[in-house]
């Protein structure tokens, strides 16, 4: 009977002695005049394999080039000296899929190679453990959003990736030829997720977004991955406690699931505490800016500074710095709100205009046409309620829980200003 294959991380006491059959890559090789040894790697795990002198591998196993997809027949032995204690002293080694020379490491050490040839090469620069442990939190984020928000009775929509209107300002829009029309590629799912909060009361959404914002920068990407909420009957106040509590559950399920990942990425993650405090009130905390002016990096920055470990909540923006989609609260403030986390902004949201009539003010104030919002505004006149929600990035999030200092880290296969492949 054929062989059943064992996973690196179902090796273990039960497997002391036994035979066992692995496959992964050729991580390493250690070439011994004794001894030589070769790191086997697969999804769950990096072990010892060892070829001993006399016997048909000891000669090959020195010629197997890194990376190389082999076969390893071979018996467990424990080795307090080893990874996970244990190796694999080889019987038999089939190499199935011999690899060329690497055009960049993947071991530890080459992670101190630019950014930018190690993107060209990301397919192999996530082989990289640390690499690998901020897809595996990234993954482990927005499944602690779906649970979340499914468990409050929210239900998952999908918005159209192509649309015939800006949502988030005019000038950052990727036109698309679409066959007689012209197009655009989705900035957010806001208009949608909206329409959908006035029917279904509950919602949420995972996508990737666009835009053509011209500016390199460390926290800017042309095609990213928000996660969206929106809720009717709700105010800026009530999602506001929404996203302490998601964010509190994503970091609670990181610190119990991705111990290995925070462990190679040499994180101490601690679950954040909440502040809310008016636009107003930052401004004043903060030397150089005054009321009317946005909010830079820098500012950010410090603010994040003086509250370690806190997700602050920024709420009653000037209406000049708000989208026309926000609600005004009076003449001078409306309903929204930025989030700040670890030095960035991490979301914006607030409560909408629901309100046909306010809604065509506000689109003219901005210079845009509310002819060409008349779909949006009209789903207004049939029974909406007051409703109020967010966007979160999810590569800036994964850029705070993970301690990365440029987003294109956060961001498998990036894409920026200058990169389209791979
Ligand atoms: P906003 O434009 O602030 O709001 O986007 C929400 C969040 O998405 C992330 N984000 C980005 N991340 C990387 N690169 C980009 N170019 C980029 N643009 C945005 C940020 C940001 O805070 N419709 C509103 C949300 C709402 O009101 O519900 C919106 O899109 O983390």
């Amino acid at each position: 009977m054929k062989m059943q294959r064992t996973y690196i991380k179902d090796i273990d006491e039960k497997k002391d002695g036994k035979e066992v059959l692995l496959k992964g890559w050729v991580q390493d090789i250690r070439d011994l005049s004794s001894v030589k040894f070769l790191l086997l790697r697969d999804y769950s795990g990096v072990v010892q394999a060892v070829a001993k002198p006399k016997t048909k591998v000891f000669d090959i196993v020195p010629k197997i080039s890194i990376e190389s997809i082999v076969e390893i027949k071979g018996k467990v032995k424990k080795n307090k000296e080893a990874r996970k204690g244990y190796e694999i002293i080889i019987d038999d080694l089939k190499v199935l899929n011999e690899a060329e020379t690497l055009p960049i490491t993947v071991l530890e050490k080459g992670i101190n190679i630019g950014l930018s040839k190690r993107l060209d090469y990301r397919f192999l620069d996530m082989r990289k453990e640390k690499v690998r442990a901020v897809f595996r939190i990234q993954s482990e984020i927005i499944n602690a959003f779906r649970e979340f928000f499914t468990k409050n009775d929210f239900i998952e929509i999908q918005a159209p990736g192509i649309i015939s209107t800006a949502t988030e300002g005019g000038t950052d829009l990727f036109p698309v030829k679409y066959f007689e029309k012209n197009a655009y590629l989705a900035q957010s799912p806001q208009l949608y997720k909206q329409m959908a909060a006035i029917s279904l009361e509950r919602v949420f959404s995972t996508m990737p977004v666009w835009r053509a914002e011209k500016h390199n920068t460390v926290r800017h990407l042309n095609e990213s991955r928000q996660m969206d909420i929106e809720v009717a009957f709700a105010d800026e106040m009530e999602i506001m406690k929404w996203m302490e509590k998601v964010i509190q559950f994503i970091v609670k399920k990181v610190i119990e699931n991705c111990k290995d990942e925070l462990k190679a990425l040499n994180i101490n993650l601690k679950v954040p505490k909440a502040l809310y405090i008016t636009y107003e009130e930052a401004v004043k905390k903060l030397k150089g800016m005054k009321y009317g002016d946005d909010f830079e990096n820098e500012h950010e920055k410090k603010l994040c500074e003086m509250y370690p470990d806190t997700i602050i909540f920024i709420h009653e923006w000037p209406r000049s710095l708000k989208p026309f989609y926000i609600m005004p609260k009076d003449d001078k403030v409306t309903r929204g709100f930025d989030a700040l986390y670890e030095g960035m902004e991490i979301s914006s949201g607030g409560q909408r205009v629901h309100i046909p009539k306010i809604l065509e003010e506000q689109l003219k104030k901005q210079g845009l046409n509310p002819k060409d919002f008349e779909y949006y505004i009209s789903a207004f006149k049939y029974g909406a309620p007051k409703h109020s929600g967010w966007g979160l990035g999810l590569e800036r999030l994964t850029m705070c829980l993970c301690g990365l200092d440029n987003i294109r880290e956060a961001c498998m296969f990036p894409r920026d200003r200058d990169r389209l492949v791979p």
